[in-house]
């Protein structure tokens, strides 16, 4: 992999956390530091345990890099020197984590208001879900600015700085003005773009798309995401001359690069959890939620959220059991939801919903033995969570809008036994990569979905074997690891001022001659010299 020499990641979640023990703390086993008094004795560290921050935390130890992120665990800055900064991983220190402290108002506002109210439902396509608060927007931009500030008090010359998601729109802008013009920055997105009608509704759009092309590289996970990050600039910004079939923007003298590549999950580690989940794991966990032993098994895995479709699953759900009577007591399908942003009415709302419907069909099919729907709102251990999803027949997911879908991955490459049936939405990033293999879905068109989960039901067993065989070997070959190396390829090839674009025949940089006739309204002022 060529990981830059010099990362700065920049996250809105910590790798690491310190918490104190409240246990240690009431037991009386705390022990004083003799230099800075703190009870070191009772603090315990959370460490990443999935997803991105688990897959970039060693590439960190790696480079001796710094992770830039909001320090909310409750003795994060006992823990920190004067630049609010700590060795990390505790045991042996490989890189810094900087700490960003944010009061109470700051998150409330940035995290829960115009990051969660604005750009979250605006990006997913809910424009009627967009709730603007007084000052969210200012507050969003004064912890970007913030942010940008500790980027530039670690940034050199050769920095690669890797922005991650729609917390920092308007951060690359900063940056890229307050740190060397030889150092790199870039973002990924993890959530999808929307159409230019759709952006309409941003209230600060045009400072968004600013703040965005402050990057030299902005990933999404999909093409078509990209495409439309584009269709935005030009219809907002006619200043900006955009080269699609480059996927160039160059704004203001500076040339931004936007790029489609589709996240992948460390599949190994969901084989090797799948695999050691013995008999007593499942035995327990069944036991625990009521779950049938000798029943065909269904799941669902999400975050309570709105973009995910769980209510429309429901309907299908019972539409299944309405035309299928024969299924009842054979079949349970397994919904875990896990309840997030929970102060955001509109979360909330959604949450009363899903937990209703779920009590409406149990009502209308249980029988005292039997409930079609068993429904928990649990946090698993990820051992239970592999478990279940290399015990389940079918996985639904059926989100209404999704940047990538994480779930669908996990779920095939815990599917040791090769026996499982992916439903999975059309509207998903993930259904680019899996489509040919899985069950495709309209998650709105409810009759057909019912159908579809009938014929994944009645698949043959070699049908089924044949699907997941396919859909395991994408997942393999597009995991964590390999995203990443395309990841940082792209990030080497922009610092070191080599970027072919991705769908382009010429081998030369394109910052000059991707650009349209639409004329630059400050050409070459901020250009990096080495792109050009
Ligand atoms: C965003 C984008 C994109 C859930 N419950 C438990 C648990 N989880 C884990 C899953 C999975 C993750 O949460 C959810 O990931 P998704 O990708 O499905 O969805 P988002 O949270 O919306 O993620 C999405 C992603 O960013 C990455 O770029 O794919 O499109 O929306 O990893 O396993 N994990 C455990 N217990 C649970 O109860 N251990």
């Amino acid at each position: 992999m060529r990981v830059p020499d010099s990362l700065t990641v920049v996250s809105n979640r910590q790798p690491y956390r310190h918490e104190y023990d409240t246990e240690a703390e009431t037991n009386g086993n705390a022990e004083p530091d003799a230099e800075t008094g703190t009870d070191t004795a009772a603090i315990s560290v959370d460490e990443p345990t999935g997803g991105l921050t688990a897959g970039l935390d060693p590439v960190l130890q790696e480079t001796s890099g710094t992770w830039i992120a909001w320090g909310d665990g409750d003795a994060d800055f006992d823990v920190t020197d004067a630049r609010d900064c700590v060795g990390v991983p505790p045991e042996e220190e490989c890189y810094t984590l900087r700490r960003i402290d944010l009061s109470d108002d700051a998150v409330d506002a940035y995290y829960r208001g115009f990051s969660n109210r604005v750009l979250w439902p605006l990006c997913h396509g809910f424009a009627e879900l967009v709730e603007e608060r007084a000052d969210d927007f200012e507050w969003y931009r004064t912890v970007n600015a913030t942010f940008a500030d500790a980027v530039a008090e670690h940034a050199s010359s050769e920095s690669v700085v890797w922005l991650q998601d729609y917390h920092f729109a308007l951060a690359p802008r900063m940056i890229r003005e307050s740190i060397p013009s030889s150092a790199t920055v870039a973002q990924f997105w993890h959530i999808p773009w929307p159409s230019p009608a759709t952006f309409e509704y941003c209230p600060e759009g045009k400072q968004v798309l600013e703040g965005l092309l402050g990057n030299d590289l902005l990933g999404f996970h999909v093409e078509r995401y990209a495409d439309a990050f584009l269709d935005c600039v030009r219809r907002y910004l006619p200043d900006a001359a955009v080269d699609r079939e480059r996927r160039t923007v160059r704004y203001k003298g500076h040339t931004t690069r936007a790029v489609g590549t589709p996240m992948g999950v460390d599949a190994d580690s969901y084989d090797q959890r799948a695999r050691t989940a013995d008999a007593d794991r499942l035995h327990a966990l069944f036991e625990r939620y009521d779950i049938p032993q000798n029943v065909t098994l269904g799941l669902g895995v999400d975050r309570l959220d709105y973009t995910k479709g769980i209510p429309e699953r429901l309907t299908a759900l019972e539409r299944f059991f309405e035309a299928n009577p024969g299924w009842r007591g054979e079949f349970t399908f397994v919904q875990k939801a896990t309840p997030s942003r929970t102060e955001i009415p509109a979360y909330a709302r959604h949450g009363d919903l899903v937990r209703s419907e779920v009590d409406r069909i149990n009502r209308r099919f249980g029988t005292d033995d039997w409930q079609p729907i068993v429904y928990t709102e649990d946090i698993l251990p990820a051992d239970d969570l592999c478990a279940l999803y290399r015990h389940a027949d079918l996985l639904i997911v059926s989100s209404l809008c999704d940047g990538m879908n994480l779930v669908a991955q996990e779920y095939v490459a815990a599917s040791v036994d090769g026996d499982g049936t992916l439903l999975l939405s059309d509207r998903t990033g993930a259904h680019e990569r899996l489509s040919e293999n899985a069950i495709s879905i309209n998650p709105t068109a409810v009759d057909e979905f019912a159908d579809r989960i009938e014929d994944a039901l009645t698949l043959s067993p070699q049908d089924r074997a044949r699907r997941m065989d396919a859909l395991r070997k994408t997942i393999f070959e597009n995991d964590i690891d390999a995203w990443m190396e395309t990841q940082f390829e792209w990030l080497s090839r922009v610092h070191d001022g080599q970027w072919t674009a991705p769908n382009s025949q010429s081998g030369t940089d394109d910052a000059e001659s991707g650009a349209n006739s639409e004329s630059d309204s400050d050409s070459g002022s901020h250009e990096r010299t080495s792109l050009v």
